[in-house]
């Protein structure tokens, strides 16, 4: 298999955690979107990262597919998401918290990085930390036990974490949600997040 995108996508990011947690060997294709972009859309016609290729040829795109194709492949005793019942609907609201704070950070970052300066708006970006901070308050109003089992809510919020700290650290300096300080060190601590750990935020260049 080959996992396309790179550590610094916390979308791509969390398919390559779960790879690694699930046992799954991949190839890693470090490909850029905005740096290979017509590349890329040769593999996703979207031009986004992440896509996975498997052995069979196929090419997933977008990280909830790709996730639930991985769950799917190992069984209703392994998978990452609760396979049914309350804890898979808890699951599932924490992801929409982590996915919805992520695209807002995001959404913020290619508005500062990437617009040119005299095309930025002010107060779209302060709309979206505005909704990043929401999500993340209500995150960390979630409990977080240390000892409970590694699900795709965790990996997924970890995997947030991370982004926020590389790309708008302002948002969660240490400290602010004890909490959420905890998960991100369990979860940053595993050979699978260590195996991915982006060091640094590849600031899009539309240059
Ligand atoms: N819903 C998608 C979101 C993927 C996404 O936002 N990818 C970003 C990188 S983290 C991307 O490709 N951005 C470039 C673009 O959208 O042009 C998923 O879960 O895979």
């Amino acid at each position: 298999m080959i996992l396309i995108g790179q550590y610094d996508s916390p979308y791509t990011r969390r398919v390559a955690v779960s790879l690694g947690i699930l046992g799954f060997a991949f190839e890693h294709d470090t490909r850029s979107v905005f740096g290979d972009f017509d590349s890329m859309r040769t593999v996703n016609p979207l031009g986004r990262v992440p896509s996975l290729v498997l052995p069979d040829g196929t090419t997933l795109i977008d990280s909830a597919a790709i996730l639930d194709w991985l769950d799917q492949t190992v069984g209703p005793e392994r998978t990452l998401l609760p396979p049914g019942g309350l804890s898979r609907q808890q699951a599932l609201q924490r992801i929409a918290l982590s996915t919805g704070t992520i695209d807002k950070v995001m959404a913020s970052a290619y508005e500062r990085l990437v617009r040119p300066a005299p095309y930025r708006w002010p107060d779209w970006i302060s709309r979206c930390r505005t909704q990043a901070e929401g999500g993340i308050a209500a995150l960390a109003a979630h409990s977080w036990p240390v000892d409970a089992r590694l699900d795709q809510a965790c990996i997924t919020t970890a995997c947030m974490i991370r982004y926020i700290r590389l790309a708008d650290p302002d948002l969660l300096p240490p400290g602010r949600y004890p909490s959420l300080d905890a998960l991100s060190q369990r979860c940053e601590a595993l050979p699978a997040f260590r195996a991915t750990y982006p060091a640094d935020y590849v600031v899009p260049s539309n240059r």
